[in-house]
């Protein structure tokens, strides 16, 4: 996969793609980072990439001039699997399985907006689509454009054992997420705080079951958002009566990848 980013600071992306998955992946080469200078379409001395808003205002907006000829000429007969991707505060706002989405195209060309904003006819007319990373003011599309590489780069098949996940996720539901349950690792006693003893236990359908209970509470206490997108959970019944129906159910006798969330379907995060 080609991701290209049309920036006015291209230096930004140096840093963010140089450690960990990305860059590992781009060694592999699984995928390609290109960085474009939009000022690089640009005619006067001064490079000019913005102008003053009609109607007047605060601030600057970004010229679309610069911005149709560097796309007309990143790709001068675009195709479907070349995707135009405007970072804009007004977009829809990205998520994981919008990043499952853009996996799937061959290149993206992530354009940065700056300034106050960008000059409408670039959402309209240019951009195959605008996509915010959430709802809170950036200075520009930078670092959303690095978060989107991130996120979609992580998917790309052969980036760090991700067949397994990509197999777990095809079958899931992009509308139920649900938070990853909470880890532990040595010391099992710190300050006084002790890890869950059923971690401990060598007991893995208990530890499975212990991990999903977990991860529904911990979802339901901290995004009650996406809590109420999940199945309802089964009402808790009494111990003793539950561990006698479960032999008869014979649940635990299956081997524990097969019991592991099998009930439900939905993305981890
Ligand atoms: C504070 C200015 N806003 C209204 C007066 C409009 C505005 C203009 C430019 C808000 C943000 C920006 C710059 N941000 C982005 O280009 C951006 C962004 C964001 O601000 N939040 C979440 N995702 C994104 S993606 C691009």
């Amino acid at each position: 996969m080609i991701f290209r980013i049309l920036t006015i600071f291209p230096e930004f992306f140096r840093g963010p793609f140089e450690h960990g998955v990305v860059a590992k992946a781009v060694e592999a080469g699984i995928l390609r980072i290109e960085v474009h200078n939009l000022r690089d379409w640009t005619h006067d001395r001064h490079k000019t990439v913005d102008d003053r808003p009609f109607g007047g205002g605060e601030g600057m907006v970004l010229k679309p001039g610069p911005l149709f000829e560097a796309v007309e000429a990143i790709w001068p007969q675009r195709r479907p699997q070349q995707r135009v991707v405007l970072l804009s505060a007004q977009g829809p706002v990205f998520n994981q399985a919008a990043a499952r989405r853009l996996a799937g195209y061959e290149e993206l060309l992530l354009v940065c907006g700056r300034y106050e904003g960008v000059d409408e006819r670039v959402a309209e007319h240019l951009a195959d689509e605008e996509i915010s990373i959430g709802d809170f003011v950036l200075s520009g599309g930078e670092l959303a454009a690095a978060v989107i590489v991130d996120s979609v780069a992580r998917l790309l098949p052969g980036v760090l054992g991700n067949e397994a996940s990509a197999i777990r996720e095809s079958f899931s539901d992009p509308a139920a997420v649900l938070l990853d349950c909470p880890q532990y690792t040595r010391p099992a006693e710190f300050r006084g705080w002790k890890v869950p003893d059923v971690l401990l236990n060598g007991n893995h359908a208990e530890i499975e079951k212990w991990r999903r209970q977990a991860a529904l509470e911990k979802t339901a206490r901290l995004r009650p958002d996406l809590a109420q997108a999940l199945p309802a959970p089964e009402p808790a019944k009494k111990t003793r009566h539950r561990a006698k129906t479960r032999v008869a159910g014979g649940d635990e006798t299956r081997p524990e990848s097969e019991t592991a969330g099998s009930e439900t379907k939905e993305v981890l995060l």
